[in-house]
């Protein structure tokens, strides 16, 4: 990896890069990862890259549902292994979840690459190697365990196509999303929509399922109850539209709305 100095401005998001780069290079990331995370980058920006205060609501809500699961599953493709295999292994060890590879651009090869790199990070069991269902789909995201998304009640989907997320819920799943486009059909179908860069995600949903995680059945519904996701992407929206415009007034151009 390329070594970038600690006080370089643009520090987090250059590791990022190197980090998806890597995951090319090693095999486990596709090369279609590297565009993906060039249009998340953008949006990253828009959002101002912290994590806005109605993504933390989602990150909360989310973690309520996983714990709330029978069967929760958390969804893991060529970007999440690359940028935060640690923290999908924490999440898993945290809320009971269960860890499943899957693809939009599958080979067995990458597909058993991934589940090495997490038990590597300290998975015992890592779903996605049987592919022995398939969701009514047309491309390979469809590929998926019988004992994981399958049969799963809750699942995590990072990053994720949008008619997969559509299919999922038409089964009947609560599906949460974290996709930093808030317009995304992936958005717009999801449950739980969390608008945040899977970096800050992650780290926040752990953090969140440390402090919940012993909390009653009824306080969960509570925050699951009190929830609303039209709410949350509204804000998140507006959140770009707020800084878009003060970025235009720090550097001095006309702003018109
Ligand atoms: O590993 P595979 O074969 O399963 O392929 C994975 C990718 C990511 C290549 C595939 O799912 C894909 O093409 O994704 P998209 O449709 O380009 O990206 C999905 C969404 O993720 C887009 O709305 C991006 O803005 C968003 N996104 C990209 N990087 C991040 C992100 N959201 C959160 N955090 C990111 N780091």
């Amino acid at each position: 990896m390329t070594e970038i100095p600690r006080d370089h401005p643009r520090y987090e998001s250059l590791i990022t890069r190197e980090k998806i780069v890597e995951g090319v290079r090693m095999g486990f990331t596709s090369q279609h990862g590297l565009v993906a995370q060039g249009r998340g980058e953008a949006f990253d920006y828009l959002i101002g890259e912290k994590t806005i205060e109605s993504a933390a609501v989602a990150e909360r809500a989310a973690v309520a549902h996983i714990l709330l699961a029978e069967r929760p599953v958390i969804s893991v493709n060529g970007n999440t292994a690359a940028l935060v295999p640690e923290s999908l292994v924490a999440l898993a060890d945290f809320t009971g979840a269960a860890l499943e590879v899957n693809l939009f651009h599958r080979s067995d090869a990458r597909v058993h690459k991934i589940i090495e790199l997490l038990k590597s990070h300290g998975a015992v069991k890592v779903l996605g190697g049987k592919g022995d269902k398939r969701l009514d789909l047309s491309h390979d995201r469809a590929i998926v365990d019988g004992e994981g998304i399958f049969s799963a009640d809750v699942v995590l989907v990072p990053l994720e196509d949008g008619d997969r997320c559509q299919k999922l819920a038409e089964m009947g799943k609560t599906v949460i999303a974290i996709d930093l486009n808030p317009l995304s059909r992936t958005s717009l179908s999801a449950t739980v929509t969390i608008v945040d860069n899977v970096t800050r995600a992650l780290q926040n949903m752990i953090h969140f399922a440390k402090e919940m995680k012993l909390d009653s059945r009824q306080s969960l519904e509570e925050v699951i109850k009190a929830y609303d996701n039209s709410e949350v992407i509204a804000d998140a929206l507006y959140a770009i539209q707020e800084r878009l415009k003060q970025q235009s007034e720090e550097r001095g151009v006309r702003w018109i709305w």
